[in-house]
């Protein structure tokens, strides 16, 4: 799905501002809503989640659904053109209704969808738009919540009468299988887009690299242009604006001579523009020409092997929640170039667009995760017998490539976040590798592909070790062996020995310990910025002795929001920087760290 991007023949009209709002119920809306009794009258900012727009527990623990109210008009100056409504995200689903009927309804809190309405409004005539929002989170969304288990953090005291009676009482509630605070509603913007009435409706760009040449495998898919015959075209254009190629026809081979790579920062990220024109519209979309492999236990970018330095972050603010950020984007943009950083993972789900085009721009690697997280964790039936995911999470996997398959800062695709498959190996071991396989189809660049392995007894686990590149999260010295560093270091020794048999390149894709800014001590315990920066060193040095090493990904980039709970004070803190983005001491240590590791080479 094209980014609304605002052109010569194109407009884009931002709804975003203060909209009308009110909490619902359970109970889904039907498809037809009356507006007009509809008792949304509280001020809500969009986009951003709800949650913590206002001092009240409703907002902030609400379950159910919830109502966005507001009128708009389409510019009479704007007939004729074709007109499309366009959601970057509702969280996690959406039902939009224009003038009192269901327009287009979305299960999935983190990818666009939109509707076209044309032939609904009038130019110059004022149109109702309500927007539900369901937050439930069950065995049959993604992320995965507990049906009626206790939450991810419970300590219910099995056994204990009076809690077990406690427990069955417990009032309706969203039990995320998650550890991230459950944000929710208009997320991301919402915005009115025009298009000619035969328009390009898809791009899609793969480039290759031949001696000095750049090669761009092109595919334009248009609509509305009837049996006319006439063919899209194509001009790519360098960063001076000059015209490096041009092509005819809805797909072909573009040569670029003498081409200039997209490469990470500190490296120049070269980017290209594709103009594409088809009857009366042109969409821009920018790409760069880079390679992507793995080989043996290497991770190749351009042919050379790459070193991942960087986190697991969150879409996670004060106020806003999870909503779209730019500024914060920026930030955390710049602050990734100050701790000599390359890369980070959108745990664990797909962030704003946005985000993308800024790596793109600036040089900094992405692996790309859907929001399959906590399928089965904890657990004691089969989830991929018992959860119906199946088919959402190929939809996902579908719309996530379907959006990001051009950007050059995305080089691997996560399918999910921690499954089991350790308890069920042969049942995860189906589920996951048809995934890889469909992943693999699915993008048109051939990606690596991987999903992200728990701290599991990975002798038993048969997923992991077929994924282009071992993904793992290990707490060794914080949930495991707390506290004791020299066990930690033992029991990765351990489990790196198992790893470099299965021949394959491994990163570790969480470590972490929560520390408090400001708890200082002489001898390092946890909790302590010391102990935090102790307890990279140590693992560090373990991983620099192995070359199938690929990779560091702290957890996490900042501290985020959780759900409540006993091992949540205010919650997860194990960023490098505090929520508002101040360094801990490991912040200091890894810029120092980062910037004497080369982004290529480093275990050549
Ligand atoms: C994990 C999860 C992540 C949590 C983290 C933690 O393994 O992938 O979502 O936040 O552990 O801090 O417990």
């Amino acid at each position: 799905m094209l980014y609304p991007r605002i052109n010569a023949v194109r407009n884009v009209i931002d709804l975003s501002g203060i909209w009308n709002f009110c909490l619902g119920g359970t109970e889904e809306p039907q498809d037809m809503v009356d507006a007009a009794k509809l008792h949304a009258v509280e001020p809500i900012a969009v986009p951003a989640s709800y949650n913590d727009q206002k001092e009240e527990r409703a907002y902030r623990n609400h379950f159910g659904w919830v109502f966005y109210k507001r009128t708009f008009s389409v510019p009479v100056c704007l007939a004729g053109q074709r007109l499309v409504l366009r959601f970057d995200a509702v969280t996690h689903r959406a039902k939009v209704y224009l003038n009192g009927r269901l327009l287009v309804e979305h299960k999935g809190g983190f990818l666009p969808f939109e509707a076209e309405i044309t032939e609904l409004v009038k130019p110059g005539e004022t149109a109702e738009l309500v927007v539900a929002a369901d937050n439930h989170v069950n065995h049959s969304t993604l992320p995965v919540g507990n049906e009626s288990a206790t939450a991810f953090f419970g300590s219910d005291n099995p056994g204990v009468p009076s809690v077990e009676a406690a427990k069955l009482w417990r009032r309706p509630q969203n039990l995320p299988n998650f550890d991230f605070f459950n944000y929710a509603g208009i997320n991301r913007p919402v915005r009115l887009y025009t298009t000619p009435q035969a328009y390009i409706s898809d791009i899609t760009l793969v480039p290759d690299v031949q001696g000095t040449d750049g090669i761009v495998h092109y595919e334009i898919r248009t609509q509305g242009g009837g049996d006319g015959g006439e063919n899209p075209h194509i001009a790519v254009f360098d960063a001076q604006g000059q015209c490096v190629a041009r092509s005819s026809g809805a797909e072909g081979v573009l040569t670029i001579p003498q081409a200039k790579l997209w490469w990470p920062y500190p490296g120049v990220p070269y980017l290209y523009t594709a103009k594409v024109s088809f009857r009366d519209d042109v969409y821009e979309e920018t790409f760069g020409i880079r390679t992507v492999e793995v080989k043996g236990t290497q991770f190749l970018i351009n042919g050379k092997p790459f070193y991942f330095k960087g986190f697991g972050k969150h879409e996670d603010a004060a106020f806003c929640g999870r909503g779209l950020d730019l500024c914060l984007d920026v930030k955390d943009v710049n602050l990734i170039h100050w701790l000599h950083a390359n890369s980070f993972r959108t745990s664990h789900y797909p962030y704003a667009e946005e985000m993308y085009d800024l790596c793109d721009r600036e040089g900094i690697v992405i692996i790309d995760e859907t929001p399959a997280v906590g399928i089965g964790a904890g657990e004691s039936s089969n989830p991929y017998e018992t959860f119906s995911i199946r088919n959402h999470h190929e939809e996902v996997l579908r719309d996530l490539v379907a959006r990001d398959k051009n950007h050059p800062c995305v080089v691997m695709w996560s399918m999910g976040n921690e499954p089991d498959t350790e308890h069920f190996p042969e049942s995860a071991y189906e589920y996951w590798h048809s995934l890889y396989e469909l992943t693999h189809e699915l993008d048109p660049q051939d990606r690596p592909v991987t999903f992200v392995c728990c701290q599991n007894n990975y002798e038993k686990d048969l997923v992991t070790r077929t994924m282009d590149v071992v993904c793992i999260n290990r707490y060794y010295g914080w949930y495991n062996l707390s506290g004791d560093l020299d066990a930690a270091c033992y029991a990765w020794n351990l489990e790196l020995d198992f790893w470099e048999k299965t021949g394959k390149p491994v990163m570790v894709t969480e470590y972490g310990a929560d520390t408090i800014a400001g708890i200082h001590q002489c001898v390092p315990e946890m909790f302590s910025e010391e102990f935090q920066m102790e307890y990279y060193a140590r693992q560090n040095a373990e991983f620099d002795k192995r070359s199938f090493f690929i990779g560091e990904h702290v957890w996490n980039f900042a501290d985020f929001a959780t759900i409540q709970g006993c091992m949540r004070a205010d919650g997860n803190k194990k960023g490098l920087l505090t929520r508002d983005r101040r360094p801990k001491l490991a912040a200091h240590y890894f810029r120092r760290r980062w910037e004497k590791i080369p982004d290529f080479g480093y275990k050549a």
